[in-house]
């Protein structure tokens, strides 16, 4: 965008870790409210602050407003305070800012946790001078931003706007503890941000990183990719149904460890000591199932049967499937970078009734067979009739 003289510009600086949806609300009111022509997230370096060490690193915090904005008229994203390094002073941001827009009139954009300690940040009376400071609410920690806003200006001088806007009681915090905890973040943060933050596991505990990078050694990208969105679809899909989500999270991630092929395969194979059955040997897809199982409990130390018995069945289901087997073999089916007729469809039944979802893929993959003139195995057929039985069961008890 091309700046004018006299252009109204916002700047939302934060640590951004990750960018939530309260904060992209915030934004967009504060520039509705003030008729700003634009608004730009400035994304801290270093906060001078908060000690941030050893967590997001910034260019993955930038990474996610960038999705995060992809979509949003009127909000852009700068790197100038990662460009420059060392600790982020506000004061030097909107230094760059004057230097960059003469005549620009800027607003700093900050909530009232911040108002509150702005007496005590890096050089506040010039800051006052380079910019008019625009302050929020938060809800559920409501604070007396006129009488802060009188305060600071008697004290140093400028200009302090005590906005309506406030935002919702949303922090980053909650949101990486969601997924520490495998809680859905779905409503806290834009959609981009939610893949994005399970493609690369951010905030979730240690044991969980060392299984991806055990998975790194063996997959290739995009079933790790394909595995990663896994895990968010059973955590989803487990916290809709009542079920432990961290064990479907598990579960989900490792659900694929043995899908290898070719001389792969082979040598996992015998490494395991895995000794296909004769259906396993006319279906080498199926393998990878039983020896995902064996897989998981002896390199990835999993021993809950919950688990390996779900990654067992992950493939072809079961007459007998608990709820738990079908979240993993529904998250496979479902996970967001699925895609083929009726998903959208079936996705939205998986999370009302989890039987008939799992009868609707069977019956979806049936057909896709037979359209490719593909065999069905036999089992198929005898768990389709047990599912869509207890589909109906579960429906006409409702
Ligand atoms: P945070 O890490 O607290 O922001 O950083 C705030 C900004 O202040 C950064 O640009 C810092 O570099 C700057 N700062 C702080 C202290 C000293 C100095 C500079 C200095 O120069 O000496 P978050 O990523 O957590 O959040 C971004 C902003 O959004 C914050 O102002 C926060 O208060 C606000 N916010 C909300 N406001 C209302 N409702 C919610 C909010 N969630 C975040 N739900």
């Amino acid at each position: 965008m091309m700046y004018n003289m006299d252009m109204k510009i916002g700047i939302y600086g934060g640590t951004f870790d990750p960018i939530h949806n309260g904060h992209i609300a915030i934004a967009k009111a504060v520039k509705a409210e003030l008729g700003l022509d634009s608004l730009i997230f400035v994304v801290a370096a270093d906060p001078p602050h908060k000690d941030i060490s050893g967590r997001t690193p910034a260019l993955i915090r930038l990474k996610m407003v960038e999705l995060a904005l992809e979509d949003e008229d009127g909000l852009s994203v700068s790197d100038i305070e990662i460009q420059r390094g060392g600790v982020s002073y506000t004061v030097e941001t909107l230094e760059c800012f004057t230097r960059l827009h003469p005549g620009a009139e800027l607003y700093f954009i900050l909530g009232a946790d911040m108002l509150s300690s702005f007496s005590s940040w890096y050089k506040p009376d010039k800051i006052l001078e380079l910019a008019k400071l625009a302050a929020v609410q938060r809800r559920g920690q409501m604070a007396d931003i006129d009488s802060l806003a009188s305060s600071i200006m008697s004290t140093l001088g400028g200009t302090v706007i005590a906005t309506g806007v406030c935002g919702e009681n949303v922090s980053s915090t909650e949101v990486r503890e969601s997924v520490r905890d495998a809680l859905p973040i779905s409503g806290l943060v834009p959609y981009q941000v939610e893949l994005f933050i399970y493609k690369n596991l951010l905030y979730a505990p240690e044991e969980l990183k060392t299984v991806k990078t055990l998975l790194e050694e063996r997959l290739d990208e995009s079933r790790l990719e394909h595995s990663l969105l896994t895990a968010r679809e059973a955590v989803m899909l487990a916290y809709k149904h009542g079920l432990n989500t961290q064990k479907a999270r598990l579960c989900g991630l490792v659900h694929d460890c043995a899908k290898l092929r070719g001389p792969a395969l082979e040598s996992y194979m015998k490494r395991l000591a895995f000794k296909p059955n004769k259906d396993e040997r006319q279906n080498t897809y199926m393998i990878h199932a039983r020896l995902g199982a064996l897989a998981a409990e002896s390199e990835y130390g999993i021993t809950d049967p919950e688990i390996l018995n779900a990654i067992k069945l992950h493939t072809l289901g079961s007459p007998d499937m608990t709820p738990f087997d079908e979240v993993i073999f529904l998250a496979d089916k479902l996970e967001p970078s699925r895609e083929y007729r009726r998903i959208a469809h079936i996705r939205e039944l998986a999370y009302e009734n989890l039987d008939a979802a799992v009868a609707a893929v069977i019956r979806n993959n049936i057909a896709y067979n037979r359209s490719r003139k593909m065999p069905v195995h036999p089992s198929t057929f005898e768990t389709l009739n047990a599912i869509e039985l207890r589909a109906k069961t579960d429906t006409s008890n409702e």
